[in-house]
């Protein structure tokens, strides 16, 4: 169901048995419609969402300022700190990301992934490969947490959350994506997976700007229809934690109309709870903590 812009002819997925591309429920695509439009999406549904409800979904700005989408209250969950990197720094980062190969992921984007590989539909992880995470991830968890040890913006019960989400997290799983628009490579929209990953998510943004686009939840029962969805607007160099509600409750994506060039970005993330317990979760705290693979 994923594509980019490779695959999206009709002609070629039916030639290589694909299914019709996923697309983005009816309701958000009526939202954008205003917005510089880079790619009509063929058919809706695929994201447990109410996919044939058109009405436009609600749009909403998350502002840093106020760590918060005014608003939409219930968009509870994301910090964002733009210019978290100096501009050498960011640099330097990209330096030390293009001297090792990129891979070829999902939906047009390139990966560079250090962490264990996960089997979500079974259930199961697989760390014998993993040798240790690389250098600047450290340096980023603890910039990040600098960020939000000196915060003292917005709502304090979803900063104390922030602080508490922060408690629990020591990364052992770092993923490099790159995107490029002359591809369309995009994001879906999900959930990141629970059985694999704990709470806090740190997402950097490197090269170029983009939007991380929350949807959800939908609220049939107050008699709203229709989608709530929030726009998170990614500067290069910024940092973002994502915990709480917009981790749990919301899915996010990349569209690809929100990649100009080329942007990369790193996403770091911490081993779920009940894996840690585990001898197999253990072994990989350690191994992540250890020495770094450059
Ligand atoms: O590329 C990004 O900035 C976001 C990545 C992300 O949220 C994910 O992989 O789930």
């Amino acid at each position: 169901m994923r594509w980019c812009a490779r695959c999206r002819d009709p002609e070629l997925r039916r030639r290589h048995g694909l299914r019709d591309p996923l697309a983005l429920p009816a309701g958000l695509e009526a939202a954008l419609a205003g917005a510089p439009e880079r790619t009509t999406l063929a058919k809706p549904g695929g994201h447990g969402l109410p996919a044939a409800d058109a009405t436009p979904a609600r749009l909403h700005v998350f502002d840093p300022a106020s760590q918060c989408a005014p608003t939409c209250p219930a968009f509870r969950g994301v910090r964002l700190y733009p210019d978290a990197l100096a501009r050498d720094e960011a640099d330097s980062l990209l330096e030390q990301i293009e001297a090792r190969p990129f891979t070829p992921s999902q939906s047009g984007k390139l990966k560079q992934h250090f962490g264990a590989r996960f089997n979500f539909m079974r259930r199961r992880m697989n760390a014998e490969r993993f040798a240790g995470l690389p250098a600047y991830a450290s340096g980023l968890e603890h910039r990040l947490r600098t960020l939000v040890a000196a915060d003292r913006t917005g709502d304090p019960g979803s900063l104390a959350d922030a602080r508490r989400a922060l408690e629990n997290y020591q990364t052992t799983d770092v993923f490099v994506l790159r995107y490029l628009e002359h591809e369309q490579s995009n994001l879906d929209f999900h959930v990141d997976d629970c059985f694999a990953y704990g709470e806090a998510i740190v997402d950097l943004s490197l090269d170029s700007d983009s939007v991380l686009s929350f949807l959800g939840p939908a609220r049939p029962e107050r008699g709203e229809p229709g989608l709530e969805c929030v726009r998170v607007p990614l500067p290069a160099r910024s940092l973002a934690l994502v915990y709480g509600p917009a981790r749990f409750e919301w899915q996010h994506a990349i569209l690809p109309r929100d990649i100009r060039g080329v942007r990369t970005s790193i996403t770091l993330r911490t081993l779920a709870e009940t894996l840690r317990e585990t001898d197999a979760g253990r072994a990989l705290l350690a191994r992540a903590s250890g020495p770094a693979i450059d």
